[in-house]
């Protein structure tokens, strides 16, 4: 006989087993105070998990209305859940569940852009959170908005049927601001530098051109209000949170007794620093773990540039060196000692008055990336490589040249992912990671121009350190190590680099 389980939802939480956390609260209670846009598994394993503990603790008015602004994938997995889902909390011993409830209700952009704006425009709605990753941000090479998107020239000529974060929250504003309710806090949880000022700027520059293509209708003055009376703290969010495979589905379900289409897999590890500039209040965060501060930006730089950095170089040379994981590629011995040389680099880039521990954060990071039980794709890591170096690497590389530092192992890792995206179709699988810019990478690269030449064209492609004085010599420096990894690999990059 075939048997047919049942599934995660409110009427099947007092089944589940004894050890497993479920929300503290009553959930018929809880009223809406969030709008999160990107409604992914990096949210509710972070965001989502801190908002779960302060309505256990009574903050019930601050229940999330989670948006997805493409796929209705999360929404068709857990709409039958009553929003539930799972979180599993791993270690390379142990595994800890979790049922986290603060997500109320979720929405699909595409399918009912009006619906977002409504849960946008709802007074109760205080606070608006954001991650919807780097490429989203819909930023030119030159770090303006791409007002050449498709989707950019679509929203400002439909505002009232936005596609874009942009369109949904310049819309929204307007809305708001017309019917006399204050402007929601919005609060960017993307590893973007200075992620909150980022978009405010963003935002203010696609508010101006929708004044400017409205003005004809009388309605104008949406870039004003953006740019004075709209608060965007900046926050750095972290915690590694793997893709969920079937495998955890299975197991999740075997433990669980009951299925769950989604659960969230990611690590112990958290961590949350948010600047203090709410304008329509917000949760008591900081009784739950979360750093509230003045100035993120050190918090910021230095969680861009170890751990993602560090994330990045493991992803490109791991891949490169046949690891598909990165507890794996951690593991292994050359790249274990790279990473040690890029933490080596990158650190005395990072302000030395603000307080930070980097001999700390870097002896978690090591512990962390040997995690096995997460088994965090490299591919993963990999995927939008143009969007991500920027902030993770060049960075550092501009600031150790205005330094007059030298460095070795920051240019490895924008030559390994070069190596990596043409080693695509070759001895890695045809889509085995993807990037906004890969018509034209893919294009470029199958020129196969000498390294030089083709370090310069990506840079050009990529806008890497455009207008910087420092540029050709970062060119000369990738160069070098493409010519090592055409070669030879990553064996010769790094008998280079002596390691
Ligand atoms: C990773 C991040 O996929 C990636 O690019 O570097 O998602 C990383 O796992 C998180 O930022 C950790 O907080």
């Amino acid at each position: 006989m075939l048997m047919t389980r049942s599934h995660l939802s409110d009427a099947t939480l007092h089944k589940l087993p004894a050890g497993t956390k479920i929300p503290a609260y009553d959930r018929g209670r809880v009223a809406r105070g969030i709008v999160h846009l990107g409604v992914g598994a990096f949210h509710r394993a972070h965001q989502a998990a801190y908002v779960d503990e302060c309505m256990a603790a009574g903050e019930t008015g601050w229940g999330i209305v989670g948006v997805s602004l493409r796929s209705p994938d999360t929404r068709d997995a857990l709409s039958p859940q009553d929003g539930l889902y799972t979180l599993a909390i791993r270690s390379s011993g142990e595994e800890e569940l979790r049922v986290i409830g603060s997500i109320q209700s979720m929405l699909v952009a595409p399918e009912d852009p009006g619906a977002v704006l409504a849960a946008l425009t709802d007074p109760r709605t205080r606070i608006v959170t954001l991650t919807i990753t780097e490429k989203a941000y819909l930023r030119a090479a030159g770090g303006g908005l791409d007002t050449a998107h498709p989707d950019i020239i679509h929203d400002l000529a439909n505002p009232q049927m936005p596609r874009t974060a942009h369109g949904f929250l310049a819309e929204a504003l307007t809305r708001r601001l017309a019917a006399g309710t204050p402007p929601f806090t919005v609060l960017c949880c993307d590893n973007l530098p200075a992620n909150g000022a980022t978009l405010h700027r963003l935002l203010t520059e696609f508010a101006a051109l929708r004044d400017g293509s409205l003005s004809a209708a009388g309605d104008t003055g949406i870039a004003d209000h953006i740019a004075n009376q709209v608060a965007f703290p900046s926050s750095m969010v972290d915690r590694i949170v793997p893709a969920t495979t079937d495998a955890d589905r299975t197991r999740i379900a075997g433990e669980l007794g009951v299925d769950d289409a989604w659960p969230v897999m990611t690590e112990p590890f958290r961590q949350w620093v948010v600047e203090d500039n709410f304008s329509a209040g917000r949760p008591d965060w900081e009784k739950f773990g979360v750093t509230m501060v003045g100035d993120v930006g050190p918090f910021e730089d230095m969680k861009l540039r170890l751990l993602n950095g560090a994330h990045s170089g493991i992803a490109y040379l791991g891949l490169l060196s046949g690891h598909a994981t990165v507890d794996r590629a951690f593991a292994d011995p050359a790249i274990r000692r790279f990473v040690d040389g890029l933490w080596a680099e990158a650190i005395p880039t990072l302000p030395e008055d603000a307080g930070l521990d980097t001999a700390t954060y870097t002896a978690e990071l090591a512990e962390r990336f040997s995690n096995t039980a997460l088994a965090h794709r490299t591919a993963q890591i990999a995927n939008d490589g143009s969007q991500k170096l920027p902030q993770r690497i060049i960075a550092s590389a501009i600031e150790c040249l205005e330094a007059g530092t030298e460095f070795v192992h920051l240019t490895l890792v924008v030559a390994a992912w070069i190596a990596a995206c043409a080693a695509r179709g070759k001895t890695l699988p045809e889509n085995h990671f993807t990037d906004p810019l890969d018509a034209a990478l893919t294009a470029l690269l199958d020129q196969q121009l000498p390294a030089n030449e083709t370090v310069t064209a990506v840079f050009d492609l990529a806008g890497f350190a455009r207008d910087h004085a420092e540029r050709q010599t970062l060119i000369e420096l990738t160069a070098v190590h493409l010519v090592h990894l055409r070669r030879d690999g990553p064996i010769l990059a790094f008998a280079a680099l002596g390691i």
